[in-house]
């Protein structure tokens, strides 16, 4: 069988906060590491540590077979990749985009001569390499690059691959990054009623992050009644009784001088759904609110 050397070339282009934290997992690795930047400057530091700077973002991609892009977003991406010749390359771009622009520049890249993976890092910059924090990059396109390329791309971060659709991984991305924004929509309401109070916010915290803790079972919950449709078996609250519970989060929030423009959207899908005649199921139903079938 084919012998693959264990440390593969990489070219990077891009060195902001992000690219310069997977560079520097890719230099920790032993990665013989090319990379470009804009801003040639940015290069320095890593070249002091063993990174080869390229001139122009053509001669980065000519030095790997590997190239891995990390710009601000997808224009940055079709300018710097313009004239560059892509034949033959296995492209990834961590670059964060929509589902929509992963499957067009997969499309792009297959008409250049280059397979192609979309990636959406699920880290902050100080979250690269330090696998105890728990990053990970969600992948998606080509399952043979993917698999050939697996080792390298988890040097900065666990790697998932989310499917052979190339919008996959900023679909996830996306999503979970929803998910967080909901999550804390809650938590600033949550401080927003305690603000004026004799109630410190760091004593508060921890039971803020307990109590959503717990409530996060219920995300399995979910997925199990959206999968099967049946939103009555087991349901321990029921849509009624919190849709009674509705004015005294709203009498509370006017007693406490607090805006319910955070809450009050989703109280509002559950009252339709009660409106519609289903109050003795879960609320998992709001998500077919929100679907509309292509
Ligand atoms: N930083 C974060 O917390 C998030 C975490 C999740 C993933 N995102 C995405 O990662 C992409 C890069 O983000 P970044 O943090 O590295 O961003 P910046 O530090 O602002 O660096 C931007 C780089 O893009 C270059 N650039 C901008 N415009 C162009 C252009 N027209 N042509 C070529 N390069 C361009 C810029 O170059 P320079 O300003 O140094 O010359 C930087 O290299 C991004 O999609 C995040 O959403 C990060």
């Amino acid at each position: 069988s084919q012998q693959i050397p264990a440390n593969r070339p990489v070219t990077l282009l891009g060195l902001g906060a992000m690219g310069t934290a997977l560079a520097r997992t890719w230099l920790a690795a032993g990665h013989p590491l090319t990379v470009w930047n804009r801003t040639p400057s940015r290069a320095d530091a890593l070249v002091a540590d063993g990174a080869k700077a390229a001139a122009t973002a053509a001669e980065a991609v000519a030095a790997s077979p590997l190239v891995v892009v990390c710009l601000l977003d997808g224009a940055s991406v079709t300018t710097t990749l313009a004239d560059v010749d892509l034949t033959g390359k296995d492209l990834v771009d961590l670059t964060t985009g929509t589902p929509e622009q992963a499957r067009r520049r997969a499309e792009w890249a297959r008409a250049r001569g280059a397979r192609f993976l979309d990636g959406g890092i699920m880290a902050v910059p100080p979250m690269i390499g330090v696998p105890q924090s728990g990053p990970f990059i969600f992948y998606s396109g080509s399952r043979d690059l993917f698999d050939e390329h697996r080792a390298t791309l988890q040097a900065p971060a666990d790697a998932t691959f989310t499917g052979e659709d190339p919008g996959f991984a900023s679909l996830h991305d996306i999503a979970l990054l929803s998910g967080m924004y909901g999550m804390f929509s809650g938590v600033t309401h949550a401080f927003a009623l305690i603000r004026n109070e004799d109630i410190s916010p760091t004593g508060f915290a921890p039971l803020l992050k307990g109590w959503i803790n717990a409530m996060s079972e219920g995300i399995d919950q979910v997925a199990q009644r959206l999968e099967s449709g049946d939103y009555t078996t087991g349901v321990v609250s029921n849509l009624a009784m919190q849709v009674a519970g509705i004015p005294t989060f709203l009498d509370t929030a006017k007693g406490q001088n607090v805006s319910p423009e955070l809450l009050t959207p989703y109280f509002a899908l559950m009252e339709r759904l009660l409106a519609a005649g289903h109050g003795e199921e879960d609320t998992a139903r709001t998500v077919d609110l929100l679907t509309t079938t292509p």
